[in-house]
Protein backbone atom coordinates (compact mmCIF):
# COMPACT_ATOMS: atom_id res chain seq x y z
CA UNK A 1 0.00 0.00 0.00
CA UNK A 2 1.46 3.42 -1.31
CA UNK A 3 0.68 6.48 0.93
CA UNK A 4 -0.15 9.60 -0.94
CA UNK A 5 -0.57 12.05 1.74
CA UNK A 6 -2.76 15.26 0.51
CA UNK A 7 -1.60 17.49 3.36
CA UNK A 8 -0.44 20.02 4.69
CA UNK A 9 1.96 19.37 6.82
CA UNK A 10 3.22 15.72 6.41
CA UNK A 11 5.86 14.97 8.37
CA UNK A 12 7.50 12.19 6.28
CA UNK A 13 9.22 14.50 4.13
CA UNK A 14 7.74 14.43 0.60
CA UNK A 15 5.82 17.34 0.86
CA UNK A 16 3.09 17.81 -1.57
CA UNK A 17 0.97 19.94 0.48
CA UNK A 18 -2.28 19.92 -0.69
CA UNK A 19 -2.11 19.91 -4.67
CA UNK A 20 -3.85 17.75 -6.35
CA UNK A 21 -1.93 17.17 -9.36
CA UNK A 22 0.99 16.14 -7.57
CA UNK A 23 -0.98 13.77 -5.79
CA UNK A 24 -2.88 12.04 -8.58
CA UNK A 25 1.01 11.94 -10.59
CA UNK A 26 2.51 10.43 -7.27
CA UNK A 27 -0.42 7.74 -7.50
CA UNK A 28 0.17 6.89 -10.98
CA UNK A 29 4.00 6.66 -10.46
CA UNK A 30 3.67 4.47 -6.99
CA UNK A 31 0.82 2.34 -9.12
CA UNK A 32 3.42 1.95 -12.17
CA UNK A 33 6.00 0.96 -9.59
CA UNK A 34 4.13 -2.23 -8.31
CA UNK A 35 1.87 -0.70 -5.41
CA UNK A 36 -1.32 -2.97 -5.03
CA UNK A 37 -3.38 -0.32 -2.93
CA UNK A 38 -3.12 3.52 -2.78
CA UNK A 39 -3.91 5.47 0.41
CA UNK A 40 -4.98 8.48 -0.03
CA UNK A 41 -4.98 10.59 3.35
CA UNK A 42 -6.13 14.22 3.68
CA UNK A 43 -5.73 14.60 7.76
CA UNK A 44 -1.98 14.67 9.22
CA UNK A 45 -2.35 12.64 12.36
CA UNK A 46 1.33 12.91 13.09
CA UNK A 47 1.81 13.28 17.02
CA UNK A 48 0.45 17.26 17.90
CA UNK A 49 -1.03 17.85 14.85
CA UNK A 50 -4.54 19.80 14.38
CA UNK A 51 -7.68 18.02 13.72
CA UNK A 52 -8.99 18.68 9.37
CA UNK A 53 -12.90 19.23 9.29
CA UNK A 54 -15.08 16.44 7.10
CA UNK A 55 -15.69 19.53 4.59
CA UNK A 56 -11.62 20.43 4.36
CA UNK A 57 -10.68 17.06 3.60
CA UNK A 58 -13.61 16.07 1.27
CA UNK A 59 -12.44 19.27 -0.74
CA UNK A 60 -9.00 17.54 -0.44
CA UNK A 61 -9.48 14.27 -1.60
CA UNK A 62 -12.51 14.41 -4.09
CA UNK A 63 -10.17 15.95 -6.98
CA UNK A 64 -7.97 13.21 -6.49
CA UNK A 65 -10.35 10.19 -6.47
CA UNK A 66 -11.92 11.63 -9.28
CA UNK A 67 -8.57 12.44 -10.72
CA UNK A 68 -7.98 8.73 -10.80
CA UNK A 69 -10.89 6.65 -11.54
CA UNK A 70 -9.12 4.83 -14.34
CA UNK A 71 -6.16 4.17 -12.31
CA UNK A 72 -6.85 0.06 -12.31
CA UNK A 73 -4.71 0.11 -8.75
CA UNK A 74 -7.56 0.10 -5.75
CA UNK A 75 -8.19 3.36 -3.51
CA UNK A 76 -7.48 2.96 0.07
CA UNK A 77 -9.16 6.24 1.86
CA UNK A 78 -7.48 7.22 5.18
CA UNK A 79 -10.06 9.03 7.03
CA UNK A 80 -12.02 9.31 10.29
CA UNK A 81 -14.82 11.08 9.44
CA UNK A 82 -18.42 9.51 8.06
CA UNK A 83 -19.31 12.18 5.62
CA UNK A 84 -15.81 11.70 3.84
CA UNK A 85 -16.35 7.70 3.74
CA UNK A 86 -19.55 8.25 2.20
CA UNK A 87 -18.30 10.91 -0.46
CA UNK A 88 -15.23 8.36 -1.25
CA UNK A 89 -17.43 5.64 -1.57
CA UNK A 90 -19.52 6.76 -3.84
CA UNK A 91 -16.42 8.35 -6.07
CA UNK A 92 -15.07 4.76 -6.15
CA UNK A 93 -12.74 4.08 -3.45
CA UNK A 94 -11.96 0.75 -2.66
CA UNK A 95 -11.12 0.54 0.95
CA UNK A 96 -11.60 2.57 4.07
CA UNK A 97 -8.73 2.84 6.68
CA UNK A 98 -9.74 4.12 9.49
CA UNK A 99 -6.82 5.02 11.97
CA UNK A 100 -10.17 5.11 14.62
CA UNK A 101 -11.52 1.61 13.79
CA UNK A 102 -15.12 3.33 12.89
CA UNK A 103 -15.39 4.87 16.31
CA UNK A 104 -16.51 8.28 15.16
CA UNK A 105 -19.97 9.10 15.07
CA UNK A 106 -21.47 7.43 12.33
CA UNK A 107 -18.64 5.78 10.69
CA UNK A 108 -19.77 2.26 11.50
CA UNK A 109 -22.87 3.00 9.53
CA UNK A 110 -21.45 4.91 6.70
CA UNK A 111 -18.55 1.90 6.22
CA UNK A 112 -21.23 -0.90 6.51
CA UNK A 113 -23.73 1.04 3.96
CA UNK A 114 -20.64 1.98 1.53
CA UNK A 115 -19.90 -2.34 1.42
CA UNK A 116 -16.69 -1.90 1.55
CA UNK A 117 -13.15 -3.37 3.59
CA UNK A 118 -12.19 -1.76 6.39
CA UNK A 119 -9.21 -1.38 8.12
CA UNK A 120 -9.38 -1.06 12.26
CA UNK A 121 -6.14 0.41 13.59
CA UNK A 122 -5.73 0.39 17.75
CA UNK A 123 -4.92 3.97 18.34
CA UNK A 124 -4.25 4.99 22.28
CA UNK A 125 -5.56 8.72 22.74
CA UNK A 126 -5.88 11.41 20.03
CA UNK A 127 -2.96 12.27 17.22
CA UNK A 128 -3.02 16.12 19.24
CA UNK A 129 -1.60 14.32 22.80
CA UNK A 130 -1.09 10.56 21.86
CA UNK A 131 2.93 10.29 22.27
CA UNK A 132 2.25 12.78 25.32
CA UNK A 133 2.84 9.67 28.06
CA UNK A 134 1.40 6.27 26.42
CA UNK A 135 1.04 3.60 28.98
CA UNK A 136 -0.04 0.19 28.99
CA UNK A 137 0.14 -2.91 31.31
CA UNK A 138 0.10 -5.19 28.70
CA UNK A 139 0.12 -3.76 25.18
CA UNK A 140 0.07 -6.60 23.29
CA UNK A 141 -3.12 -7.86 25.03
CA UNK A 142 -4.80 -4.76 24.96
CA UNK A 143 -4.50 -3.88 21.66
CA UNK A 144 -5.66 -7.43 20.74
CA UNK A 145 -9.20 -7.42 22.94
CA UNK A 146 -9.45 -3.69 21.61
CA UNK A 147 -9.25 -5.16 17.76
CA UNK A 148 -11.29 -7.84 19.34
CA UNK A 149 -13.96 -5.75 20.30
CA UNK A 150 -14.07 -3.82 17.36
CA UNK A 151 -14.26 -6.77 15.16
CA UNK A 152 -17.82 -7.28 17.21
CA UNK A 153 -18.73 -3.58 16.61
CA UNK A 154 -18.58 -4.35 13.18
CA UNK A 155 -20.12 -7.18 12.62
CA UNK A 156 -23.12 -6.05 14.76
CA UNK A 157 -22.93 -3.02 12.69
CA UNK A 158 -23.78 -5.34 9.21
CA UNK A 159 -19.88 -5.25 8.61
CA UNK A 160 -18.76 -9.52 7.83
CA UNK A 161 -15.29 -10.89 9.40
CA UNK A 162 -14.30 -11.22 5.89
CA UNK A 163 -14.32 -7.92 5.32
CA UNK A 164 -12.33 -6.43 8.03
CA UNK A 165 -8.12 -5.54 7.91
CA UNK A 166 -6.81 -4.97 11.61
CA UNK A 167 -3.97 -2.92 12.26
CA UNK A 168 -2.06 -2.63 15.22
CA UNK A 169 -1.61 1.38 14.98
CA UNK A 170 2.31 1.43 15.19
CA UNK A 171 3.03 4.74 16.72
CA UNK A 172 -0.07 5.75 17.49
CA UNK A 173 0.20 6.30 21.47
CA UNK A 174 2.81 3.75 21.87
CA UNK A 175 6.85 4.29 23.21
CA UNK A 176 9.39 2.59 20.96
CA UNK A 177 9.23 -0.37 23.27
CA UNK A 178 5.64 -0.28 22.66
CA UNK A 179 6.37 -0.53 19.31
CA UNK A 180 8.59 -3.33 19.36
CA UNK A 181 6.36 -5.38 21.04
CA UNK A 182 3.43 -5.01 18.97
CA UNK A 183 5.66 -6.14 16.24
CA UNK A 184 7.20 -8.97 17.77
CA UNK A 185 3.43 -10.12 18.37
CA UNK A 186 2.09 -9.90 14.53
CA UNK A 187 0.99 -13.71 14.25
CA UNK A 188 -1.06 -13.33 17.44
CA UNK A 189 -3.24 -10.66 16.13
CA UNK A 190 -3.96 -13.61 13.21
CA UNK A 191 -5.59 -15.51 15.89
CA UNK A 192 -8.70 -12.65 15.40
CA UNK A 193 -9.26 -14.39 11.43
CA UNK A 194 -8.86 -10.59 9.90
CA UNK A 195 -6.01 -9.86 7.49
CA UNK A 196 -2.82 -7.50 8.84
CA UNK A 197 -1.59 -4.08 7.78
CA UNK A 198 0.61 -2.96 9.49
CA UNK A 199 2.38 0.69 8.99
CA UNK A 200 6.23 1.02 9.82
CA UNK A 201 7.53 3.31 7.40
CA UNK A 202 9.75 6.13 8.24
CA UNK A 203 8.14 6.29 11.87
CA UNK A 204 9.50 7.60 14.97
CA UNK A 205 10.32 4.00 16.37
CA UNK A 206 12.85 3.52 13.60
CA UNK A 207 14.69 6.74 14.74
CA UNK A 208 14.58 6.11 18.52
CA UNK A 209 15.81 2.50 17.98
CA UNK A 210 18.52 3.58 15.02
CA UNK A 211 19.11 6.89 16.52
CA UNK A 212 18.54 8.34 12.50
CA UNK A 213 16.68 11.46 13.29
CA UNK A 214 15.91 12.44 9.50
CA UNK A 215 12.50 10.24 8.57
CA UNK A 216 13.38 10.43 5.07
CA UNK A 217 16.80 8.33 6.08
CA UNK A 218 14.79 5.82 7.35
CA UNK A 219 14.14 3.53 4.74
CA UNK A 220 16.23 0.95 5.46
CA UNK A 221 14.82 0.34 8.77
CA UNK A 222 11.43 0.80 7.18
CA UNK A 223 12.20 -2.86 5.14
CA UNK A 224 13.93 -4.39 8.15
CA UNK A 225 10.63 -3.84 10.31
CA UNK A 226 8.39 -4.28 7.09
CA UNK A 227 9.64 -7.86 6.40
CA UNK A 228 9.73 -8.72 9.56
CA UNK A 229 5.92 -8.03 10.07
CA UNK A 230 5.62 -9.77 6.68
CA UNK A 231 7.51 -13.31 7.96
CA UNK A 232 5.17 -13.16 10.79
CA UNK A 233 1.78 -13.29 8.82
CA UNK A 234 1.04 -9.39 7.79
CA UNK A 235 -0.77 -8.89 4.64
CA UNK A 236 0.25 -5.32 3.86
CA UNK A 237 2.60 -2.94 4.15
CA UNK A 238 1.67 1.16 3.98
CA UNK A 239 4.85 2.27 3.03
CA UNK A 240 6.18 6.08 1.70
CA UNK A 241 8.73 3.73 -0.50
CA UNK A 242 7.17 1.50 -3.02
CA UNK A 243 10.05 0.49 -5.46
CA UNK A 244 12.30 -0.03 -2.59
CA UNK A 245 9.27 -1.98 -0.75
CA UNK A 246 8.91 -3.80 -3.95
CA UNK A 247 12.07 -5.04 -4.75
CA UNK A 248 12.29 -6.08 -0.82
CA UNK A 249 9.19 -8.07 -0.59
CA UNK A 250 10.14 -9.49 -4.25
CA UNK A 251 13.66 -11.00 -2.62
CA UNK A 252 11.68 -11.73 0.75
CA UNK A 253 9.07 -13.72 -1.10
CA UNK A 254 11.67 -15.39 -4.03
CA UNK A 255 13.72 -16.93 -1.27
CA UNK A 256 10.34 -18.03 0.45
CA UNK A 257 8.96 -19.49 -2.63
CA UNK A 258 12.72 -20.99 -3.67
CA UNK A 259 12.14 -25.00 -4.31
CA UNK A 260 14.19 -26.72 -1.70
CA UNK A 261 16.61 -28.60 -5.20
CA UNK A 262 17.76 -24.93 -5.77
CA UNK A 263 18.41 -24.02 -2.47
CA UNK A 264 21.37 -26.63 -1.55
CA UNK A 265 22.77 -25.91 -5.02
CA UNK A 266 25.91 -24.16 -4.04
C1 LIG B 1 -1.03 4.59 9.63
C2 LIG B 1 -2.20 4.93 8.98
C3 LIG B 1 -0.83 3.23 10.02
C4 LIG B 1 -2.98 2.77 9.06
C5 LIG B 1 -0.99 6.69 9.24
C6 LIG B 1 2.19 7.80 9.18
C7 LIG B 1 1.09 8.41 9.97
N1 LIG B 1 -3.18 4.04 8.68
N2 LIG B 1 -2.17 6.26 8.75
N3 LIG B 1 -1.85 2.37 9.72
N4 LIG B 1 -0.27 5.70 9.77
N5 LIG B 1 -3.92 1.86 8.80
O1 LIG B 1 2.07 7.51 8.01
O2 LIG B 1 3.27 7.67 9.79
O3 LIG B 1 0.16 2.82 10.64
S1 LIG B 1 -0.51 8.35 9.17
Amino acid sequence: MGIVNVTDDSFSGDGLKGDTAAAIARARQMAAQGADIIDLGAESTRPGAAPVSPEQEIARLLPVIEGLKDLAVPLSVDTRHAATMRVAAKAGAALINDISALEGAGSLAAAAESGLPVVLMHMQGEPGSMQQAPHYADVVAEVFDYLRRRIEACEAAGIPRAKIILDPGIGFGKTPAHNLSLLRATAKFRDLGCALLVGVSRKSFIGAVSGETDPTRRLPGSLAAGLWALSQGANILRVHDVPETVQAVKIWRGIGAAPVTDRNVW
